[in-house]
């Protein structure tokens, strides 16, 4: 992986095919695609969004909030799957309603997204068909120093599907709607694992630890309206949120199926 990221600017530049290829291929680590929404969206989305009764606690992240519900937890508990799924129509137009008299930041991450696969995209499903929800909301708090540990997020790792299997590539798309005064840098690293080597070392957790990757190869601090797009097949981390306030941000798991379709889920 080349230590380098691409920028563009979405009120002039679209995000292309050629620019997801060299994001799998490894030619760049990360794709920044500034204003991607306006700072006014961002504040009206968490006007609600910070009300801790429009969120609830991550299981497997120490204080990473969550509006959704992620594949990667109703894969480990069965009996999450249905309000899984149940998600999947709600999803946009609840971040519509939340971003109102405004656009919602989330539609225009889908339709920057549009543009950036040979075939276009289609609504996420595995090969049962059911659709899944296209995004989910992460709440990190820098009063409590959240973080995400350096991990790796694979479909086919969580589930035995022939569409996770067949995936070509799988990148994370994620909308920066509000930043801490401090820290929240997203890191990447070139480091790729294998799954029995991922969790020989990152053992129970869903991550491996700081030391065991030491600095990134890439650190980004996310401007407030920016998108950036990334490889989740290399380890990839969330910094402590530190300061006041939040780091807020819509975001997508995006696959590039067997067909050539873009497909985001959560
Ligand atoms: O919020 C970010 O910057 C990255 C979050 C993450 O770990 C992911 O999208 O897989």
């Amino acid at each position: 992986m080349k230590n380098q990221d691409i920028e563009l600017d979405a009120r002039r530049d679209k995000l292309t095919a050629e620019h997801t290829e060299a994001l799998a291929n490894g030619h760049v680590g990360a794709i920044r695609i500034k204003h991607a929404a306006s700072k006014t969206q961002c504040a009206k989305l968490c006007e609600t969004a910070l009300d801790p009764a429009n969120t609830h606690a991550h299981a497997a992240v120490p204080n990473l909030r969550i509006l959704g519900q992620p594949f990667y937890l109703a894969a480990i508990d069965g009996k999450l799957r249905d309000t899984y799924y149940d998600f999947a129509p709600v999803f946009a137009p609840m971040i519509r309603a939340m971003s109102d008299p405004y656009g919602s930041p989330f539609d225009s991450a889908v339709g920057i997204l549009s543009t950036a696969g040979k075939r276009g995209i289609r609504p996420a499903s595995l090969s049962d068909e059911r659709v899944m929800p296209p995004g989910i909301f992460r709440l990190y708090d820098a009063a409590a120093c959240t973080e995400v540990l350096p991990h790796i997020d694979r479909l086919e790792w969580e589930v035995d599907d022939s569409v996770a299997h067949g995936l070509r590539a799988q990148f994370g798309l994620n909308l920066y709607v509000d930043m801490p005064t401090a820290g929240g840098e997203l890191a990447i690293y070139r480091h790729r694992l294998d799954k029995a080597e991922f969790h020989r070392i990152a053992g129970d957790g869903y991550g491996l630890p700081w030391d065991f990757v030491g600095e990134p190869d890439i650190k980004i601090r996310p401007d407030v309206g920016e998108a950036i797009l990334i490889d989740t097949r290399r380890v990839h981390a969330v910094m402590a949120a530190r300061g006041t306030g939040h780091r807020v941000t819509l975001s997508s798991f995006v696959g590039l199926d067997a067909d050539g379709h873009l497909m985001p889920w959560a």
